[in-house]
This record gives C-alpha cells, sequence and structure tokens, in this order.
C-alpha cells in the first residue's frame, strides 16, 4: 500500500520484535505492550518501514545481560516465575496480594510476569543490535520504540524497569565511540543510566524530568547533582540534571532543550547519541504531569537529529497508550525525513484504527487542554540555562 522513498545521505533501520507484544505486567499495572502494538500499527500502515531497513532481532542471551547485571540478578530474573517466586523467597509473601520486602527490587512497580524474561531479553536484544548497527556502519539512525527502560540497576529492578537495555547498548557503543551523549525526556529522572555512567568522562548523562523529591519517582535529580564531588573522579561534572515542576508547555520546554543541549554537544563532542523518548512527558499521560503536544515532544528529535551524529533512538515511559504511539509514530518519521509530507489524518484502513477514535484520526490532538497550569517560570527556566553552561565550562571534548 504506502511506501515512503528511503531518506538521502543517510541509513536508518527500525529494530522491534513483535515478541515484546505477548507479555503483560498485570491488568491493572499502566505499563502496557499494547502501545507498542499501536505504534507499530502506525508505522507499518504510513508506509514507513519501506524507508528503513528492518531486523527483528534475537533476544539478548544471559552472558550479554551480564555485561551490565550483577550474575545472580540475571540468573533470578532468567528462573523467577509468578508460581516459583514464594518458594524461592518465602520472605516475598505479606499475604493474599502484593510482595512485603523487596529482593531484587521486585514488587508492586516491577512483578514477576509469566514469560517476564524473555520480555526482558526481546526489548534489550533490540537496543544491542541497534547500538551494533551503529557501531559498524550499517546504520546512521537506529530504532528501538521497544526499549528505555532507564531505572534498572546493576542488580535491582525499579520502576517498570527489569534490565537496563540503554546501559547495555551504551556499553556497545563504546567499544567503537570515545564519547556518547545520552539525553533522557522521559518525565521521569534517567537514574539508572546515571548511575551506571555516574564515575567516567566517556559518557554524559542529560535527563530533563519533573522532579520533586518527596513525591515524584525515583525522587533524584536535582540541578546540582552533576557526577562525583571528588576532583580526581573522571566523572566530575559529567552528569546534567534538568528538574521541572508540573506543566511545563512546548513553548518552554523547546527553549530549555535547546538551551541546554546545544552547549552540551558543542562541549562534550559526542561521537554518538543516545535518545530516550519516554512519551509520559506528553500532556494527558496516565502518570506524567508536563503539558508537552506530540510536536513539542518531537521538536526534541529534530533538534538533536539536526547535529548529524550516529543516533541510536528509545521509547521509555508512556502510559496513554494511542498517544504514545502518535509520538513515536511522527518521531520516526522525523527520523527518516517524512514528517513533513505525512498526512496527518490517519490512515483510513489500519489495525486497531478505532483505538484513535476519542481525539479524532489524528496525529496531533491537542494535548496541552488539560488540568496542568505550568509552574515552571522564566526565572526557573534560566537559572537552569545558567547553572548548566557555569558547569559546561569545567569540561573539555
Ligand atoms: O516511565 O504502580 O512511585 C520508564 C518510566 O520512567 C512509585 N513508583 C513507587 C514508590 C512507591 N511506589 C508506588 C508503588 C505503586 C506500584 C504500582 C502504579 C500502579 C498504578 C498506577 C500508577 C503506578 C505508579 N507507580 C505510578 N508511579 C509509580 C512509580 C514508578 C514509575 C516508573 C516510571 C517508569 C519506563
Ligand atoms: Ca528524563
Ligand atoms: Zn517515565
Amino acid at each position: 500500500a504506502n511506501s515512503i522513498s528511503r531518506p538521502k545521505g543517510y541509513r536508518v533501520s527500525w529494530h522491534y520484535n513483535p515478541a515484546v507484544e505477548n507479555h503483560h505486567f498485570g491488568q491493572t499495572h499502566p505499563m502496557k505492550p499494547w502501545r507498542l502494538t499501536l505504534t507499530k500499527s502506525l508505522v507499518l500502515s504510513y508506509g514507513m518501514h519501506t524507508a528503513m531497513d528492518t531486523y527483528i532481532p534475537r533476544a539478548a542471551t544471559k552472558e550479554e545481560l551480564a555485561e551490565f547485571h550483577k550474575d545472580s540478578y540475571v540468573d533470578f530474573l532468567s528462573v523467577a516465575t509468578p508460581q516459583n517466586i514464594y518458594e524461592m523467597y518465602p520472605e516475598l509473601a505479606a499475604g493474599p496480594t502484593g510482595y512485603s520486602s523487596a529482593i531484587f527490587g521486585v514488587g508492586d512497580d516491577c512483578p514477576i510476569f509469566d514469560g517476564l524474561f524473555a520480555f526482558c531479553a526481546t526489548y534489550t536484544g533490540a537496543s544491542i543490535d541497534a547500538a551494533r548497527k551503529l557501531c559498524n556502519k550499517q546504520s546512521d539512525i537506529a530504532i528501538n520504540w521497544s526499549g528505555g527502560l532507564h531505572h534498572a540497576k546493576k542488580a535491582e529492578a525499579s520502576g517498570f524497569c527489569y534490565v537496563n537495555d540503554i546501559v547495555l547498548a551504551i556499553l556497545q557503543l563504546l567499544r567503537h565511540h570515545p564519547r556518547v551523549l545520552y539525553i533522557d525526556i522521559d518525565v521521569h529522572h534517567g537514574d539508572g543510566v546515571e548511575q551506571a555512567f555516574w564515575s567516567t568522562d566517556r559518557v554524559m548523562c542529560v535527563s530533563f524530568h519533573k522532579y520533586d523529591r518527596e513525591v515524584f519517582f525515583p525522587g533524584t535529580g536535582p540541578l546540582e547533582s552533576t557526577g562525583p564531588i571528588h576532583p580526581d573522579n573522571p566523572g566530575k561534572n559529567y552528569t546534567i540534571n534538568v528538574p521541572l515542576n508540573d506543566g511545563i508547555d512546548d513553548e518552554g520546554y523547546a527553549y530549555l532543550f535547546q538551551n541546554v543541549v546545544e552547549p552540551t554537544i558543542k562541549t562534550f563532542n559526542p561521537t554518538a547519541i543516545v535518545l530516550q523518548c519516554g512519551a509520559d512527558s506528553l500532556g494527558h499521560d496516565r502518570l506524567g504531569c508536563f503539558n508537552l503536544n506530540i510536536r513539542g515532544h518531537g521538536n526534541c528529535v529534530s533538534f538533536v537529529k539536526s547535529f548529524g551524529l550516529p543516533m541510536l533512538v528509545v521509547g521509555g515511559g508512556g502510559y496513554t497508550p494511542r498517544n504514545v504511539a502518535r509520538a513515536w509514530a511522527h518521531e520516526t518519521s522525523i527520523l527518516i525525513g517524512a514528517d513533513k509530507t505525512l498526512n496527518p489524518d490517519l490512515p483510513e484502513f489500519m489495525p486497531h484504527r478505532e483505538a484513535f477514535r476519542r481525539e479524532g484520526f489524528t496525529l496531533f490532538p491537542n494535548l496541552s487542554a488539560w488540568k496542568k497550569d505550568n509552574m515552571n517560570t522564566r526565572a526557573d527556566v534560566e537559572k537552569i540555562i545558567r547553572h548548566v553552561r557555569e558547569q559546561l565550562a569545567y569540561i573539555r571534548g
């Protein structure tokens, strides 16, 4: 049916194994793999796959996961099932529902569900595959919408994330790339990636997020958190945090994003960029509190792409599935250079079209009109930009 010509002068690859769609965190859990089904449906129905190399990557192996994660944690993930978890760890049994204490971070946010290991190995396999295609220059921009699970730690699941596919992908990139810039526009702080590369000057981590230490998960990522304090530690100043209040809009976010990202790229001089595109920073997200529209979110992708560096693009959070799919389909079109020509009206014939009925069958519904006022003042934004510029004065690319 539809087809889109390949971008001129660069190659884009799409890494997706639909096996991720077979897994569910539980009926009431906000993380819905269904958003990936809807994203795929839009990408294919618009014909965007014809402009990319598409790969169905194999699952990551235990050995591959152990390049970052602790062996005992990988072993645990590979054997734990809803059936055997209480036998293996009786201390987890709290009562009829839930777990009492956290073993490897397992609990209500990170339940043990059927096929958990296959799910983790599948989304991670796609990020590792994407990174390898960038390393051997078979691709200039590699996309894995099923990845981006930025909270996972070396031996701990956290915030819906079990295996940190981003860390594993960056470790692949570091085999060929001297400096990797990580940028995270998920509404939550990218704490797992930050922690993994806290003490190195080869990876610079930049996260934009809602910050409220007491009430908003994970409670880390203040402006002052810029790496280790010790003057001899190479990671000092190689972390940038952009803490935000509720309700930031397209204009404020674009201004901040450009004034943080551009000087960071010019100073750090990365040879590759990893962009985490968590879509819970959109307005109307079930867990988020920002006010971005699909175009406002996508402008971050366009801006990063404009530097022309090898790019790994991953998904992340996003809890209103139809809007997640709209954002990631739009961002796919940006990455293949087709955003100006794509019809904003959704294809007339496509699987699951009904899921998009509520806001009208458009890629760009108005997501600004909702409960959150913008609590970020001009002074807050200028303070952040000033702080980042002062910080960057300490580093050399
Ligand atoms: O989008 O959770 O607030 C990347 C990502 O960044 C918490 N968790 C922790 C602290 C105490 N718990 C709450 C436990 C609740 C367990 C289930 C929910 C269930 C229904 C609706 C909302 C939640 C929920 N959980 C909302 N926020 C949380 C956070 C974790 C957020 C992870 C974001 C992941 C994929
Ligand atoms: Ca973030
Ligand atoms: Zn998030």
